[in-house]
């Protein structure tokens, strides 16, 4: 048995990476489109890279891109097509056999498609029949909030403003989007505690702070250009210290892809100055932890808090104190899965550093103490006043490029009274107040036959959201099921009784209204909004772009209404100049987007005004929950290989952890599969422990011995989704817990026989 393998042994990035990204662009057949398109991404004039939300440098003499970037262009240029032939030579339950990843290889959506159960086949409908039967079944139901919008971060923000506006003259806060399954938790633990969901910090903020804290993150993968940051802070001196059970290998080493030499010698630049393994959910044993080696170094007078910022600033320090000092080594030491001396080392590089910028992602956001866990790294940075300082503060590195917009735009279920206030003054419309269904809620909705219209604004729902069997046979209850979608997945195979396929503009394409090329909008992670146009011809005459898609949806399915729909999508600045009036921040909109790399939407918190409830930062704080673990029991916790995007499988591999060709694979410990009796590559199956009795099982996944902490286990998303009980979600934000889910795991018995 290979023992305790940890990822492969290079940098991250480097040569590899280059020639994956050839692979890649090469076997989409996409080789022009997908070059010049990545010639313009991320550029003035060009469109915004549709991989993750990491802001843009301001210096735009280098060519912006990543190997991951390179794979989603790849994915949306590809050459390949699928046409009404291909949805007459399968059967929806022929394709439902197939696998994600054929599925993404099969091509760009090229026409509308609706569903016929008679042949169980997908067959071409005009665009016009198709929202009239769509208009037509929206009218026919008793109430609004018989419908339900989901929106997956990659809309721009014109499209999800007009598909909020749509929903809200309709009637409904149906809108559970992405950002429920994913930084959810972030937003309701910073509101609660600063005042706003965003993160603090800008780019330039990495050019000065004296330490950065990366907590559940894998940038290496699902962030390559945060590297070129942390690589250059840490060249600087900068303290890095990574808080991950894997060890990830872009947050040990990294080899920028353009910089040729050090590429062609495979010469990385080292990236964590520390690396600390805790246990999967040990992040707010950790981070009290942390708390309690400050407090205690600045009682010995060893170091100074800002107690001036403190008391100016803040409230609940007191508290805090007291609920730390009651909080015992031992207990923070057995639950957090790191020694004493380890913690108080990270304490240590925190109270030297003037300027601290802590940044987290899914690993600690889809668990159930993750609202309370963030808290905590509130309650370190103020601490020191590393809230609203240059160099310092929050950074939630956001998943899809437009998540962050989304939220702006008004997809969120429970939007603010003023932004209500705002859309009717505006529009002359009466918006909903009843608060709408988050995801989970919305699964509960289908199942319980409270929704007849599920529509799609991009993504894979029941790929991505918990508990896969139950979720499809949820989406099968609805009357009708719509996704605008670029590619095939399996979401517009498990259908309502009536179901289309709307196949969209991507955007890397050319968006042409009135013969007039259109430019849309984005905002990253660090509320940096800038346009993002299209520049390739769109991959089929059929396809529409989103707000017009939105456009005709509200037009046949509001016969009475108030706005515009046609007027708005003739040119996209009027649907700009809508916003800026809802929406303040967006003031002068059209015309401030004309300075290069856009603006910035301004952060409250950054600028030390704290709109909470009680005017000041708040320390917020609870006992540590005692988490235990059953003989046999394993924590798994499921994650993204480098070759996926979310729920779109580029390729079978897994570059960095050592994976090839296979993605049912269960990473665990050695002395974990020593105890079981495991041979590294045995079959197993996984079952998951929930509080509903129900023991869900993921058959068939690969023993794979790896370095991990004894008890944690890792799989991808979203093979292991099956596993997550819906009723399990984090405290307050409602985000489905899979980063914890409690697993025991067995030898498959036909091992050997081939399925
Ligand atoms: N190429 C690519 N880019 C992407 C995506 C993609 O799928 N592919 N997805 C996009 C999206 S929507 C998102 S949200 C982001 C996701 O970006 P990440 O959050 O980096 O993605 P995950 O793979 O979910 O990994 C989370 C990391 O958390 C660690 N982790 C798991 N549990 C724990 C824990 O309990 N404590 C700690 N400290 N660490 C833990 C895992 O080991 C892993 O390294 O990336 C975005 N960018
Ligand atoms: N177990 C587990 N589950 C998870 C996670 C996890 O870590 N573990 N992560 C969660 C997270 S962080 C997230 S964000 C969600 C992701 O959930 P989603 O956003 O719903 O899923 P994606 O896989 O990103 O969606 C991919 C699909 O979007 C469509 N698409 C791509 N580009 C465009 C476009 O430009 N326009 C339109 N209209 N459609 C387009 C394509 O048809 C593609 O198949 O999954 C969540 N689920
Ligand atoms: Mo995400």
């Amino acid at each position: 048995m290979k023992s305790n393998r940890s990822s492969h042994p290079g940098p991250a990035a480097g040569l590899e990476a280059l020639a994956s990204s050839l692979k890649h662009i090469l076997h989409e057949r996409a080789m022009k489109p997908g070059v010049k398109a990545l010639l313009r991404m991320n550029k003035p004039g060009g469109f915004d890279c549709p991989g993750c939300a990491w802001p843009d440098p301001k210096n735009y003499s280098i060519t912006e891109f990543c190997e991951n970037g390179v794979k989603a262009i790849a994915a949306e240029t590809t050459g390949k097509r699928i046409t009404k032939e291909f949805f007459e030579k399968y059967t929806v339950a022929d394709l439902l056999q197939k696998d994600g990843y054929w599925l993404e290889q099969q091509g760009r959506l090229t026409e509308p498609m609706r569903y016929n159960p008679k042949t169980d086949k997908y067959e071409p409908i005009t665009w016009e029949k198709a929202f009239y039967t769509i208009g037509q079944e929206i009218q026919r139901m008793e109430h609004p909030n018989e419908a339900v919008f989901y929106t997956s971060g990659r809309t721009s923000n014109e499209a999800a403003f007009l598909y909020q506006l749509f929903g809200r003259e309709l009637g409904t806060n149906n809108f559970p989007d992405c950002s429920n399954m994913c930084h959810e938790s972030s937003g309701v633990a910073m509101t609660e505690a600063v005042g706003v969901g965003k993160g603090t910090v800008s780019l330039d903020d990495f050019e000065e702070a004296e330490a950065i804290f990366i907590f559940g993150q894998n940038p290496g993968t699902n962030h390559p250009r945060m590297l070129t940051v942390l690589e250059r802070a840490r060249k600087r001196g900068c303290q890095i210290l990574s808080f991950n059970p894997l060890r990830e290998r872009g947050l040990e080493s990294f080899i920028h892809p353009q910089h040729i030499v050090e590429t062609l010698l495979n010469k990385g630049s080292a990236i964590s100055t520390h690396y600390y393994q805790p246990l999967v959910g040990g992040d707010f044993a950790v981070l009290k932890g942390l708390l309690k080696a400050i407090f205690e170094a600045s009682k010995k007078n060893r170091y100074q808090l800002d107690q001036d910022f403190i008391s100016a600033h803040t409230v609940g320090v007191d508290e805090l104190k007291a609920d730390i000092a009651q909080t015992l080594w031992e207990d923070i030491v057995q639950q957090s899965g790191l020694t004493q001396e380890q913690i108080v080392e990270a304490a240590e590089v925190y109270l030297r550093s003037s300027k601290t910028i802590v940044c987290w992602a899914m690993g600690l956001t889809q668990s159930k103490h993750a609202v309370i866990t963030i808290q905590q790294i509130v309650n370190l940075l103020l601490l020191k006043g590393n809230i609203g300082k240059p160099g310092a503060g929050l950074c939630p590195v956001r998943g899809h490029s437009n998540v962050q917009g989304d939220r702006t735009m008004g997809i969120v279920e429970n939007p603010s009274e003023s932004f209500l206030e705002a859309l009717e003054n505006v529009f002359d419309i009466v918006a909903p107040r009843q608060r709408g269904y988050n995801t989970v809620d919305a699964i509960r909705a289908m199942n319980a036959h409270k929704v007849k219209v599920f529509i799609g604004m991009g993504g894979n729902f029941v790929s991505a959201t918990p508990d896969t069997s139950f979720t499809e046979d949820a989406i099968k209850k609805c009357e009708l099921t719509a996704y605008i979608s670029t590619k095939l997945n399996r979401s517009h195979l498990v259908t309502g009784h009536q179901a289309f396929i709307l196949p969209c503009l991507g955007r890397t394409e050319i968006d042409l209204q009135n013969k007039v090329p259109q430019k849309v909008t984005v905002e990253d992670s660090m509320s940096m909004v800038h346009t993002s146009e299209g520049i390739n011809k769109p991959a089929s005459e059929y396809l529409l772009s989103e707000p017009s898609i939105v456009a005709c949806m509200a037009i046949a399915c509001l016969p009475n209404t108030k706005i515009d729909w046609a007027g708005l999508v003739s040119d996209y600045d009027r649907i700009r100049d809508k916003i800026e009036k809802v929406l303040p921040a967006f003031e002068n909109f059209n015309e401030r987007l004309k300075q290069p790399g856009g603006f910035y939407l301004g952060n409250a918190a950054r600028e030390k005004r704290w709109n909470t409830f009680t005017g000041k930062a708040n320390f917020i704080t609870a006992p540590l929950p005692m988490l235990s673990r059953k003989p046999g029991q394993l924590r798994l916790m499921t994650i993204r290989s480098h070759d996926q995007y979310n729920t779109t499988i580029y390729g079978m591999d897994d570059r960095y952890r050592g994976v090839k060709g296979e993605r049912k694979v269960i990473f665990l410990n050695e002395s974990d599969m020593r105890k079981k009796n495991i041979e590294s590559g045995d079959v197993l199956n996984i079952f998951s422990l929930a509080s509903d009795g129900i023991r869900r099982m993921a058959k068939g996944f690969k023993a794979i011995p790896y370095n991990i902490p004894e008890g944690c286990a890792a799989a991808y998303f979203p093979e292991a989704n099956v596993l997550v009980p819906l009723n399990s979600v984090a405290d307050k934000s409602h985000t489905p817990t899979s980063k914890f889910i409690e697993i025991e795991i067995e030898k498959d018995d036909r091992q050997g026989i081939d399925e």
